[in-house]
């Protein structure tokens, strides 16, 4: 990235009702978004994920520097390798390392040590935080905020894969580095998280929870 000067800003400016319209609509899109944990095995269009992918990479970012990679795994034998660490990861958090506190919270989730969804979902994407980046002439350059950016553009692929019908679970097998072996990424990546895609199988069901209402998630002052 070089530095660059100034240009002016595009900016659309609506009408009152022009904005409400926009914002109830997208509303009612994103809350129609449900964390999927049984997919179809059906392929979703590569072109569906490059254009979220790009739609992620448009986040904002400390000092621009865009912390984040994405590695977006189709294949059936490195899926398969993804699951048997993830799951061997898994045992252990649900036998041992999880407290009787955290069980009791996924409780409602119903989730288990097994994942399945991670060799029949047609797409995983690990998501990866970048602790540095590299300068043109190799040497390292600092980055901002990885965590908050990297969240910010995990949420705009979430919503743009939702947005163009594509399903998605946000699944933090812990720990992950066997991403960065798998994956063949240097260890100044970190995982951040394995997003699962694809459509989700037609038996396939959702728990019976909710979300704040706006006077529970917000206060006006
Ligand atoms: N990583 C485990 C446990 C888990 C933890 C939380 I916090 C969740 O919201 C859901 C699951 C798993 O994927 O099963």
């Amino acid at each position: 990235m070089t530095a660059a000067g100034f240009v002016p800003l595009e900016f659309t400016e609506r009408g009152h009702a022009e904005m409400c319209e926009r914002a109830a609509a997208f509303c009612t899109l994103m809350r129609r978004r449900r964390t999927v944990r049984h997919f179809d095995s059906r392929p979703i269009p590569r072109e569906v994920i490059e254009q979220a992918l790009v739609t992620a990479g448009s986040a904002p970012s400390g000092a621009n520097r865009q912390p984040w990679h994405f590695v977006v795994v189709s294949d059936a034998a490195k899926k398969a390798a993804i699951r048997e660490a993830a799951e061997k990861e898994e045992r252990e958090f649900y036998s041992r390392r999880a407290s009787k506190e955290w069980l009791e919270a996924l409780e409602p989730l119903g989730t288990d040590a097994d994942k399945p969804f991670l060799t029949t979902a047609p797409v995983l994407i690990a998501i990866f935080l970048r602790r540095f980046n590299f300068d043109a002439k190799g040497d390292r350059l600092k980055n901002y905020y990885t965590a908050e950016s990297v969240g910010i553009a995990t949420g705009i692929l979430i919503a743009a894969l939702h947005n163009a019908g594509v399903a998605t679970l946000t699944h933090t097998p812990s720990p992950m580095r066997f991403l960065n072996t798998l994956l063949d990424r240097p260890s100044h990546e970190r995982p951040f998280l394995l997003l699962v895609a694809g459509y989700p199988s037609p038996e396939a069901e959702v728990p019976d929870i909710g979300k704040y209402p706006l006077d529970e998630l917000a206060t006006f002052v």
